[in-house]
């Protein structure tokens, strides 16, 4: 009877034991899927319109930054924060689709993918948009100073080759990104900007290390400032990124070169590591609302692939930001380079940096 007693209890304890572990580890499922956590470029939101969403949503988000689509495939692929929405370009969205990294998207919870412009959805990179929608698109360019070059007595850029004149000595800012520098250089020697040549890929190294002595500095976010601050005479930038230097400082202005340059799309995707899969298409979706673009494209400066932001009048009559399609078709996307090509593009872009 005794030994009965003693095993009911045994066995009372357990079931309480196992009821109260039960619902911790609920609670735990509960408290982490009512977080979202967002991974993006660094001054890529209007930050109210966080607050927004956590209002409308009752999620929290959890918001941090990265500079460049590798250092953003190196934190996400390590495992070790548990992202829910990522903004990968488009050449970054093929190689993370490809290796297995991002969630299938459900269109069904995304509305809003028709407030799309079509000319951006379905493209080679995710066809039929399966693990990517749009976020902003925008070229790369030089940002330059009409007051200083003046003073310099230049004629104004036309060309990325014209950054290497003798004239321009510490006088010239980079963005630091391999793609977009080594590819400028690509570019300034008429080079496609995806090339994998040996030949061409040497020039471009040679040509960069050639340009040490007109190079400021290589610099992220903080290129805006420097920008408007008059601490350079020209600068590699994202277009995006001139538009706000030109708020701050009106002798700025920007120039896509014509014989060639990148034009490129941001997108947002899910990766793998989501544990919030339904509030990630939640914010995607969110993202897409009409009025949402139209006050995130005022404040971060670049193009909106939503059409009716594209069709604001300010917006259609403006060729710098906003090029038309027949001066994006001499414009090229970067490819998705295989592994080994993307180390040389590393390697000659760390090598440059550090001959500077
Ligand atoms: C914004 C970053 C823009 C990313 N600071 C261009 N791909």
């Amino acid at each position: 009877m005794r030994k009965s007693i003693k095993l009911f209890t045994t066995m009372l304890v357990l079931a309480v034991a196992i009821i109260v572990i039960q619902s911790l580890s609920d609670q735990k499922v509960e408290a982490s899927s009512q977080e979202l956590y967002v991974y993006n470029w660094g001054d890529y939101i209007e930050p109210e319109l966080i607050d927004r969403f956590e209002q409308e949503s009752g999620y929290k988000v959890i918001y941090e930054t990265f500079d460049s689509n590798e250092s953003m495939y190196v934190k996400v692929n390590s495992g070790s924060s548990p992202y829910d929405v990522i903004f990968p370009s488009e050449y970054m969205v093929d190689k993370m689709a490809e290796e297995h990294m991002l969630v299938e998207l459900d269109k069904s919870l995304l509305p809003n993918l028709k407030n799309v412009d079509p000319y951006f959805l379905d493209q080679e990179f995710d066809e039929g948009n399966t693990y990517s929608v749009p976020y902003f698109w925008g070229t790369v360019g030089i940002a330059y100073n009409t007051e200083i070059y003046d003073q310099l007595e230049l004629d104004y850029p036309t060309s990325y080759q014209d950054l290497w004149n003798p004239g321009l000595v510490d006088n010239v800012l980079l963005l630091d990104g391999a793609r977009e520098i080594v590819g400028s250089s690509l570019n300034s020697l008429g080079y496609s900007l995806n090339s994998t040549n040996d030949n061409e890929l040497n020039q471009a190294k040679q040509n960069l290390l050639n340009l040490a002595p007109n190079v400021k500095g290589v610099v992220g976010d903080e290129i805006k400032m420097l920008m408007a601050n008059n601490e350079a005479a020209a600068a590699i930038v994202w277009a995006g990124d001139a538009q706000l230097i030109q708020e701050d400082n009106e002798n700025i202005e920007f120039i896509t070169p014509q014989a060639g340059s990148n034009i490129y799309l941001d997108n947002i995707a899910i990766p793998k590591t989501s544990s919030n899969i339904e509030g990630a298409h939640e914010f995607i979706n969110f993202l897409m609302d009409n009025e949402v673009a139209s006050i995130n494209t005022d404040y971060v400066g670049y193009a909106s692939p939503i059409t009716s932001v594209m069709n604001e009048p300010e917006h259609i009559a403006d060729e710098t930001y906003y090029p038309s399609a027949k001066i994006r078709e001499n414009l090229e996307y970067y490819a998705n380079l295989d592994p080994d090509n993307l180390k040389r593009y590393n390697n000659i872009f760390l090598e440059f940096k550090i001959s500077l």
